[in-house]
Parts: C-alpha cells; structure tokens; sequence
C-alpha cells in the first residue's frame, strides 16, 4: 500500500486494529532531554555510550553515578510535550474504540508515563528506578541528588575540576548491596519479557510508527523491519534520514512534537 502524504496516512490508521509505535530519545527533544547522538550526547569528554557500559561501571561505579545523578537532576526539571501528550491521548481514544495500542519505548526519562500513556513497554529501563547489583531488587528512586555526596556535581563541563566518588558515597541496597541505576547498558541484555512484548506487538500490528529514534540500536531498531515484513504500514517521524528509512511505507520529516498531533488528532473517527 502506497501512502504518499498525512492524509492517506490517516485514512490508513483509521482503518486499523492494532497500532504500535517505538519512541527513541528525539520523542523527548522538545522537552529539552538531549539526545545520545545529538549534540547533547557528550558529557565531559565521553559520550553517553561510553559510560552506558558494564565496563565503565566495574571501573568506576561514581563517575558512572555522577553521570546518571547528572541527568536525573536535568530530567528532574522538564515536562512532557506535545509528541507525549499526542500519543497518550490518542491511546486513550483508541483504547476506548476497543482497539490495540503499544507503546515501545527505548527512553528511560518517564515522560510517556508523566504524559499518561498506559500501555508502555520500557526496552531500556528507567532512571528513576535503582537495582540492587545483590539481590536484585528494583525500587522507584527520585531522589535528586542520588546521595547527598553527589550535591552540585555532575557538571558536563570537561574543564570541571572532578572529584573521586567512592563507596561511602554511593548508594546501598538495605541489604548492603551497591545499588545501580536500572538501566539497561550496552553490552547487555534486555528483559526478556519487554523484548518478547515488543516483538509480539511489532509482528501483530496492522500500522507501526518509528518517532524519534536513530534506529541504530538493537535488538529495538529491528522491530522496523520485523513490522514491515509482517505486513504493517510502517511510518516514520524524525526531522533526518536513518538507517530504516528506505524500508519504511512513509517517512514524516520533521519535530514529533509538530508532526505527531496532526497524524493522530482526531482518530480513531
Ligand atoms: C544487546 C540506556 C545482547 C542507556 C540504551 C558490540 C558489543 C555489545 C553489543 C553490541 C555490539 N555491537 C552491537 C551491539 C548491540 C548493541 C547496539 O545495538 N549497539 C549499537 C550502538 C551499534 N545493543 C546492545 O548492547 C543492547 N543489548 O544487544 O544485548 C548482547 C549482549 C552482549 C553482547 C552482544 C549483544 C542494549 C542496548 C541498550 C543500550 N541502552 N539506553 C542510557 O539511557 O543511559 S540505548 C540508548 O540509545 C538510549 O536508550 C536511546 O534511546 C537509544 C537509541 O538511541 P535513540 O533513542 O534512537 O536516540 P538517538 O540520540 O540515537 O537518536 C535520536 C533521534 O531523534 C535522531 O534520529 C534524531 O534525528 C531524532 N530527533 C531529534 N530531535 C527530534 C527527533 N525526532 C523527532 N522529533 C524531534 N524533535
Ligand atoms: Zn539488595
């Protein structure tokens, strides 16, 4: 099936059962959450990926801490906006419509939940959970700073006079185990239980839309073509080109929080 612009898109989803969208870091943007590969994706002289690592955390565990109390500080301050809102809000008309709706979602900020969606399967974890590296308990965690060791640290500056942080800085289970963020690094492997969701609701769906993400990342970015080859309309939202790209039914350049609203507003009818 050709689609060629918002309007043949439209007539599409609003003929379908089952919609799955997949939300990468470009969702949050506009709410001011820099990207990993955008500009923003450095924190002093490494990228995120480089402190997102098993590695970086048996080297380091405080310099890993002060990176992700960093973010939570930053994330402690922004909102949800119009793409999260467009998308909670068409799930809750097309929940009401009887119909199937998944949210897949690489981001681990919360701001889909904050906005209100329901059914979100979070592949990459949460910022606001910490997990025992023990025995493994994972709990809600929002306090900003992380411990009161971590107060007014984390700038991103590389000229930043860096302090050590060491064990009686960090965060401890009541177990005695060290605590970590829940976060899903690279190198390791997701739940299987979100990744099983997620292949589930890609493989089942009659129209899948790709907002915000680089499609770089796997195993999340083969859900695109997994989609496809189900047979879905695969739509694409992103201001550039990626990698899935040239596999997709129709690609919408440009912000998901300007595009988003005008593909879902409305519907289903
Ligand atoms: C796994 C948590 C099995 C971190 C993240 C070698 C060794 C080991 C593994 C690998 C390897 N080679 C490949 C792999 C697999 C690896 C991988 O895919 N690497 C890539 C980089 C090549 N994957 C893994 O390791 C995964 N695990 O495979 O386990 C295994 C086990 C052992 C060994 C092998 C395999 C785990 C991946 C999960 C990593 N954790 N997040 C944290 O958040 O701190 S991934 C991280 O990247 C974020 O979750 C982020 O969401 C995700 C993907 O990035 P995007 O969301 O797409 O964001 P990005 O910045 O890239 O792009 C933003 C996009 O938005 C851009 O396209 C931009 O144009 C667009 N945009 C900008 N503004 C807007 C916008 N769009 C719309 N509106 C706007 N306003
Ligand atoms: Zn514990």
């Amino acid at each position: 099936m050709a689609i060629h612009g918002v309007e043949d898109f439209r007539r599409a989803l609003g003929a379908a059962r089952r919609v799955t969208v997949l939300s990468g870091a470009g969702v949050s943007a506009e709410s001011g959450v820099p990207t990993f590969r955008g500009a923003g994706g450095m924190w002093r002289r490494w990228s995120a990926t480089d402190l997102a690592t098993p590695a970086a955390w048996a080297r380091d565990p405080g310099l890993v801490w002060e990176f992700y109390d960093y973010r939570r500080q930053r994330m402690a301050e922004v909102r949800p906006n119009r793409a999260h809102i467009a998308l909670a809000e068409f799930e809750a008309r097309w929940t009401a419509a009887g119909r199937d709706f998944t949210l897949v979602t690489q981001n681990v900020d919360g701001l889909h939940e904050a906005a209100g969606s329901v059914a979100v399967t979070r592949l990459h974890g949460s910022i606001w959970h910490v997990r025992c590296v023990s025995c493994g308990q994972v709990t809600p965690n929002r306090d900003v700073p992380i411990t009161p060791a971590f107060a007014g640290a984390g700038s991103p500056d590389p000229a930043t006079k860096t302090r050590w942080f060491g064990p009686g800085d960090l965060p401890f289970c009541k177990c005695g185990g060290l605590l970590r963020p829940h976060i899903v690094w690279f190198g390791e492997s997701l739940d299987a239980q979100d990744i099983g969701n997620a292949v589930a609701a890609a493989s089942r769906c009659d129209v899948f839309i790709a907002v915000g993400t680089s499609a770089v990342v796997y195993p999340a970015a083969g859900l695109i073509p997994r989609a496809r080859a189900a047979g879905a309309v695969v739509c694409e939202v992103n201001p550039e080109p990626t990698p899935a790209t040239p596999d997709v039914t129709v690609h919408f350049s440009g912000p998901a929080g300007e595009v988003l609203p005008g593909l879902l507003d409305g519907l289903p009818g």
